[in-house]
């Protein structure tokens, strides 16, 4: 597709711009772009190249097309995980009553075992307390322990890896029982129970510690013959890493909280966990549902479209996320055989949710908006309902359906705002 059809949003003179030159964009320090007068041309890969006729025919053409595309994104972006085989086992940990007796909080240790070791991940669960029926429960990690989620003195506080942070005091890579509570603003756990919803997270350290180890810790630890190399450029990074581990989280709902429905049960992410919640919903189709939360490149923004954070820059910064292959496209984004419309539209049938915020233009909000945008017109030729929005919202503004987009007025953040928009789409969950 030509960039010149996607005029349509109202992004009128963003296609009368300077050439791309990429030995310019070589040369010179890093510097986003973020003025839409400055995005270079550029053209979309179709997500469905064959021309069909009916629905029918359509659904038949995108079964074999999705295999292409999903085959696609594992060699070259995300990296495939391994399929040796791995024991699953978990452990009570503790459960009791919270929130004045509207939650129930439950804690188990997820053991994963290889031959070559244990990963124990805590999964922290809270739950409405009374419910007749199984409730739909959203699954995401979190960025800094169990413990910031919620103030419970109960929850575990993880020994693991988490980044050092001058202004929270943590050193040494070891968080504080101090910080309890402390991203409480981004789980809102009391909305979420009363909203009739389970919340399930973990410390996305307990998964992959996020820094670049050459691929030896967290779950790349239990498959070493399976490790991303210069010969193996095409193994699982360590977004693939929480992807699998989200997969496991969703095992151990399923294996032992009855009360939740599995078939309802949505992938949530923000940021760089939203890149691994869209790759989780992408390999793994028991999710009913997928939430990227201001995820960006290599999530929800299209990787062609030249804005805010780019191929190059996030593979250098971040040189483990990525499988070795996705770093040939740095600076060549021209060459990707593919983009994140393509993968957004990998989610169908199930229900897609992208969320930008108004300030955030390193995570490029048009371009997260025009990805759901094309991935909701494949959804609509598939005969389920698109996006419904054709126009880039104004800051405040959500569309929620089967494909939904919202632009938070503010930064880059999850907030009681999100959430209760995610809500809302948990109730449309067919
Ligand atoms: C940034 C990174 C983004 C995004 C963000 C986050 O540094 O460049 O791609 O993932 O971190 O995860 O908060």
């Amino acid at each position: 597709m030509k960039f010149r059809r996607l005029c349509w949003f109202g992004l009128a003179g963003v296609i009368l711009n300077t050439p791309f030159v990429t030995s310019v964009r070589g040369a010179e320090p890093f510097v986003a772009i973020k003025d839409e007068s400055k995005v270079p041309p550029y053209s979309l890969p179709p997500i469905l190249a064959d021309s069909t006729s009916s629905i029918e025919e359509t659904n038949l053409a995108w079964k074999k097309r999705r295999l292409e595309l999903s085959k696609l994104f594992t060699e070259q972006v995300y990296g495939a995980a391994p399929t040796t085989p791995f024991k699953l086992t978990s452990e009570r940990i503790e459960s009791g009553s919270c929130l004045n007796g509207k939650a129930i909080r439950q804690q188990i240790r997820l053991i994963i075992e290889t031959d070559h070791g244990k990963l124990p991940i805590d999964v922290l669960i809270f739950r409405p307390a009374k419910s007749n029926e199984t409730v739909p429960c959203f699954i995401g990690l979190n960025f800094n322990g169990n413990h910031t989620v919620a103030s419970d003195p109960e929850i575990v506080v993880t020994k693991n890896w988490v980044r050092n942070d001058k202004a929270k005091g943590i050193e040494n890579n070891q968080t504080l029982e101090s910080l309890r509570g402390d991203s409480a603003s981004r789980w809102p756990i009391e909305l979420i129970v009363s909203g009739g919803c389970a919340i399930v997270t973990a410390y996305y350290g307990d998964v992959d510690p996020d820094f670049d180890d050459g691929f030896k810790n967290g779950v790349h630890g239990l498959f070493p013959a399976h490790r991303p190399s210069a010969e193996h450029k095409n193994r699982w990074g360590t977004i693939a890493g929480w992807s699998w581990g989200l997969s496991r989280m969703l095992d151990c709902v399923q294996a032992n909280v009855p009360e939740i429905d599995s078939k309802k049960v949505m992938v949530i992410g923000h940021s760089r966990l939203g890149k691994a919640a869209i790759w989780a919903g992408v390999t793994d189709e028991r999710f009913a549902g997928v939430i990227s939360n201001n995820s960006g490149c290599g999530g929800a923004a299209l990787s062609k479209r030249i804005f805010g954070e780019t191929v190059g820059r996030i593979n250098d910064s971040f040189p483990h996320w990525f499988c070795p292959n996705f770093r040939q496209y740095n600076l060549k984004e021209d060459e990707l055989p593919v983009d994140q419309h393509q993968l957004l539209a990998l989610i169908a049938p199930r229900a897609l949710y992208v969320a930008s915020a108004s300030l955030d233009s390193w995570a490029d909000p048009v371009g997260e908006f025009l990805a759901t945008k094309l991935a909701g017109d494949m959804y609509s030729k598939l005969g389920l309902g698109g996006l419904k929005i054709t126009e880039f919202p104004k800051a405040g503004e959500s569309s929620i359906g089967r494909v939904s987009y919202h632009l938070r007025d503010g930064s880059h953040d999850v907030q009681a705002w999100d959430w209760e928009r995610y809500l809302r789409f948990a109730e449309l969950l067919p």
